[in-house]
C-alpha cells in the first residue's frame, strides 16, 4: 500500500514536470477542445460522446464546440485559448480553412489535430504537419459498391436496367475517395459506366441528398432499378427518400450509406424495409476517444500523435446491424 502510494506520488510529480508550461484551468485540469462542423449529425454526436469518455477516464475537461462556418471556427479557437485550453481536435466545415486554423492555433499556442476531413494548404495538398485521423475512403467506398452490386445480383436485376446515383460532394477529398471507390467497384462488377449519374449536393445532410437526387432520378425515369451511394448515411437516405417520392420503393432501390451512427440503425429498425439497404459502420470510438486521448498525451507527455491514421469499416444491413453494433460497443 505504502509502495503504491509512493508510486502514485512519484508519477504525479513526473506528470507535473511533463506538463510544466502547459495551460490548465483554475481547478488544475487540462482542457481540450473538440470542434465539429455539423453538431446536429449523429456521427459527430457519437464522436463527442466517445471523446467525453476519454475526458472522464483521463480526467481532462472536454470543450465541445459546433462550428458550421469559417468565422465560427476562428472564434472557437480564440475562445479555447481564452479558456486556457491546451489543444483541440477539429473536423472543419471546409478543409481549405487549414492554413488559417494552423496559424490561429500557433498564435494561441494550441496543439491541433484533425479528424474525418483532412485540412489542406494553399497548394491544395494536405497539411502534413497537422496529425490526422480519417477513414480509408477508397476501401470503404469499395465495400459499399461491392455490397450494392452483390445485392442487385441477388435480386436478379438485369445490369442494363440499373441506374447508379452517386450523390457527390466532390470538394471534400474523403467524399471523393468514398464515392469514386463505390463507383469503381460497381463498374468492376459489370455495371455500365453510362448509367452512373452524379448528383452534386450542396450540404452533406439528408436534405442536401434529397435535393440533389430528386432531379436526377426524375430525368432518368426510364431506369427502374437504382443503386444509391454517397459520402455518408444522411446523403444516401436523402436519395432513398427522393426515390420513394417518385414511387421507387424498397424493391427498386439499393441504398448503401457510410457511418452507422444512429441514422442507419433507425432506418433498419423500421418494421418495413426501405430502399436504405446497408451502411458501412465506421468507428466513432476511434475517431472520438482515440483522437481526444492522443491530444491529451501530446499535451501531458509531449508525445505527438501519429501523423496519419486511417480507420476501416464494417458492412451492416437490416439483418445483422444489432449484432454488428453490439460487437462494436463491446
Ligand atoms: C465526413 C462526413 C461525415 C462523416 C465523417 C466520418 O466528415 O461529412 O458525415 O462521414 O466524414
Amino acid at each position: 500500500m505504502i509502495l503504491r502510494r509512493q508510486f502514485i506520488a512519484a508519477s504525479s510529480v513526473a506528470l507535473g514536470l511533463a506538463v510544466t508550461g502547459c495551460a490548465r484551468s483554475s481547478d488544475g485540469k487540462i482542457r481540450i477542445g473538440f470542434i465539429v462542423k455539423q453538431p446536429e449529425e449523429q456521427w459527430f454526436q457519437s464522436e463527442w460522446k466517445f471523446a467525453g469518455v476519454a475526458a472522464r477516464e483521463h480526467g481532462f475537461d472536454l470543450i465541445r464546440i459546433g462550428a458550421p462556418d469559417g468565422d465560427r471556427v476562428l472564434t472557437a479557437i480564440d475562445n479555447l485559448a481564452a479558456k486556457n485550453a491546451s489543444g483541440f481536435v477539429i473536423c472543419a466545415p471546409d478543409p481549405r480553412l487549414g492554413t488559417a486554423i494552423e496559424q490561429r492555433a500557433r498564435v494561441n499556442e494550441l496543439k491541433v489535430m484533425s479528424v474525418d476531413d483532412r485540412l489542406i494548404g494553399p497548394d491544395g495538398k494536405p497539411i502534413r504537419s497537422i496529425p490526422h485521423v480519417g477513414i480509408s475512403g477508397v476501401a470503404i467506398g469499395k465495400l459499399a459498391g461491392e455490397a450494392a452490386a452483390a445485392e442487385a445480383k441477388r435480386r436478379g436485376w438485369p445490369v442494363g436496367s440499373i441506374g447508379v446515383l452517386r450523390i457527390a460532394y466532390d470538394s471534400l477529398e474523403t467524399a471523393r475517395e468514398r464515392t469514386f471507390g463505390a463507383r469503381d467497384a460497381l463498374i468492376a462488377a459489370g455495371l455500365p459506366a453510362a448509367n452512373i449519374f452524379d448528383a452534386p449536393q450542396r450540404t452533406t445532410d439528408t436534405e442536401g441528398g434529397f435535393t440533389a437526387a430528386d432531379p436526377v432520378l426524375t430525368r432518368n425515369a426510364a431506369l427502374k432499378h437504382w443503386i444509391i451511394v454517397g459520402l455518408n448515411d444522411e446523403a444516401v437516405l436523402g436519395g432513398v427518400r427522393a426515390a420513394e417520392g417518385l414511387g421507387l420503393g424498397a424493391d427498386a432501390v439499393i441504398g448503401v450509406g457510410i457511418g452507422g451512427s444512429g441514422t442507419a440503425d433507425a432506418e433498419f429498425a423500421k418494421t418495413r424495409q426501405t430502399g436504405f439497404y446497408a451502411s458501412i459502420l465506421l468507428s466513432a470510438r476511434k475517431h472520438g476517444y482515440d483522437t481526444a486521448t492522443a491530444m491529451y498525451e501530446w499535451i501531458t507527455r509531449g508525445t505527438p500523435p501519429p501523423p496519419l491514421v486511417h480507420t476501416s469499416g464494417t458492412l451492416m444491413t437490416r439483418d445483422n446491424f444489432r449484432a454488428v453494433l453490439a460487437r462494436e460497443a463491446a
